[in-house]
């Protein structure tokens, strides 16, 4: 039997019960008391919709606390919660649906109409809005509180994340409760979070950072949230006097820098500033750190090992670095090919291997076993070096990925449907540097041979087909790729050639 995030929070509960969880601009509060009240009676509702340990239950809704609520009542009952996107497009959720075979889904109360047909004996159908609103809220507002929590193994699945593979289909990383609970207590020691702390948190909830991170850790701590629908930069500001903590990825940091309101003045009340989910830019750390007199504290981590390393709390942050690991996590940069340590300051792949280490691919036995070596390390496709003072810098990636805004995007999936295009030969989808989004999904076109093709029909083909923030945002016609004698498409060629393409773009807000 095992400690689960529910049971943590449940716990924190008896303590800080009448103080404010979630605070909202513009909402009463919801106090910790209310929450796990609100919790028990979802957990009920799952029950009653027949949601057994081990049942799947995937969520697509907008972010809301009922839904992190959702989340803890899962948990409660034993299931394994399955976040999703809300970009994502139906026939993305199809396939979703289709791998992961849920009992439940849980989708907007404004898309159940699409979705009720999906309902059958063996998959319920519920909806949950962002004002208490649906019909989950509705049963759950009927529903006897549920007291008892089921008991589950360390080694349990607790959730499952989706992420695009490097080859044909999404994976769902399985993260057991000894992944999540290890992980969230080493953050919190980290980090020094505690029950004292404002957290404003305006992450979206079907990611890591933002559920597995930043809410889980307010939960277990039993710190208060200010929970934010969105990122938006004078929100943001405004509310940081009344915060301690911030949480982000790096594109939050660039557009804070590009408001006047950020000095020492509009961060005094702030203790600490976190980045990551992708590399934050050496300057801006640099520049931050001038105009406010915080050091951002940059960590590094990934889905399926949910966060690796972090700056030290006391001690240097330093810009371009991701830190140390985190206690308990083995980490080694080996050789690419053989797995073998490679001396301290080379370059070579990071593994690491720990309780963050998730349990495998859903119902990928053999994707599982290539990723991992034989000793149990974990091949993260991250490129790095330790330097001579045990910090990690991350130099590349070994996997053909674009983090855009902190979104992955993989190219394979991309150019598998613009290849479909009618007038299309071939395409090579890259990421390139963007000003807001660290990486712009940029897409490099052939057209057929006679073909009359325009940038613009690839982007219209791709609508509807693939989440908006998977789509080109740039398509580039070329006469043909640059190939290397074996006939790989030179990506990195391409990323030189075209490294300027976004040096003028604003914000995507103001764009
Ligand atoms: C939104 N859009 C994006 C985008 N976000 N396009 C590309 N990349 C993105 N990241 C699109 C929208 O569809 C819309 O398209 C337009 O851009 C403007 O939308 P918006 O809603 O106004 O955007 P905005 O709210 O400003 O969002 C940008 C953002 C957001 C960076 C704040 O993307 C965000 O919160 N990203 C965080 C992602 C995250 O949590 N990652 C953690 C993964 S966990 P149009 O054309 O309709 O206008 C992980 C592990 C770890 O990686 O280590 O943490
Ligand atoms: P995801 O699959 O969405 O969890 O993304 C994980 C990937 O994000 C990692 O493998 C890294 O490539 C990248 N990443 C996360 N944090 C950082 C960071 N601080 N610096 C650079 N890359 C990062």
């Amino acid at each position: 039997m095992s400690t689960t995030i529910f049971d943590l929070f449940a716990h924190r509960c008896q303590e800080t019960g009448g103080k404010p969880l979630f605070e909202r601009p513009g909402l009463p509060p919801i106090d910790f008391e209310a929450a796990l009240l609100a919790t028990r009676r979802l957990a009920r509702v799952l029950v009653d919709l027949g949601v057994t340990p081990g049942d799947r239950v995937a969520v697509q809704v907008e972010k809301s606390p009922e839904a992190v609520l959702l989340y803890l009542a899962c948990l409660q009952v034993g299931g394994v919660f399955l976040p999703l996107n809300t970009a994502y497009t139906g026939a993305e959720i199809d396939y979703f649906l289709g791998d992961a075979e849920p009992r439940l889904f849980v989708c907007r109360p404004e898309t159940i109409a699409g979705h009720v047909s999906r309902a059958s004996g063996t998959l319920a159908v519920e909806s949950l809005g962002t004002a208490r609103d649906g019909s989950l809220m509705d049963r759950a507002a009927a529903a006897a509180p549920l007291c008892e929590a089921v008991l589950r193994e360390a080694d349990d699945a607790a959730a499952i994340l989706y992420t695009s593979g490097t080859t044909g289909r999404s994976k769902g990383a399985v993260l057991t409760h000894r992944n999540l609970v290890s992980n969230c207590l080493s953050l919190i020691e980290a980090w020094r979070f505690t029950a004292d702390d404002r957290l404003i948190h305006a992450l979206p909830i079907f990611h890591t950072h933002g559920l597995f991170v930043a809410c889980n850790m307010a939960l277990v701590a039993g710190a208060t949230m200010i929970f934010l629908t969105r990122f938006d930069t004078d929100e943001i500001i405004n509310e940081m006097g009344d915060a301690t903590v911030l949480m982000g990825v790096p594109t939050f940091y660039t557009r804070l820098l590009q408001s006047p309101r950020l000095d020492a003045q509009s961060t005094a009340a702030m203790r600490l500033f976190v980045a990551g989910s992708a590399p934050l830019l050496a300057e801006h750390h640099t520049e931050f750190a001038a105009r406010t007199g915080h050091a951002i504290l940059e960590r590094y981590g990934m889905t399926e090992t949910c966060m690796i390393a972090s700056n030290p709390y006391d001690g240097e942050r330093r810009p371009g670095a991701v830190g140390m690991p985190l206690p308990g996590v083995d980490l080694r940069i080996a050789d690419r090919d053989t797995g073998a340590p490679l001396p301290q300051g080379e370059i070579g792949a990071i593994e690491v291997r720990g309780p963050n280490v998730f349990a495998g691919y859903w119902r990928m036995p053999e994707k599982t076993r290539s990723e991992f070596r034989t000793d149990g390390y974990f091949i993260t496709g991250d490129l790095g070096r330790i330097d001579a003072d045990g910090y990690l810098h991350i130099v590349g990636r070994d996997k053909d990925l674009v983090i855009s805004g902190g979104y992955n995007v993989y190219p394979k999936e991309i150019e598998a449907l613009i290849d479909e295009v009618p007038g299309v030969l071939e395409s090579a989808v890259i990421g390139l540097p963007h000003p807001d989004l660290g990486e712009a999904v940029t897409a490099i076109v052939v057209p057929r041979p006679g073909a009359r093709l325009e940038a613009a029909q690839v982007i219209a083909a791709l609508a509807g087909k693939l989440a908006r923030y998977k789509q080109p945002r740039r398509v580039v016609l070329a006469p043909d790729l640059p190939r290397n004698v074996m006939g790989k498409v030179q990506k990195a060629q391409l990323r030189t050639t075209h490294s300027n393409l976004y040096a003028q773009t604003e914000p995507l807000a103001q764009a």
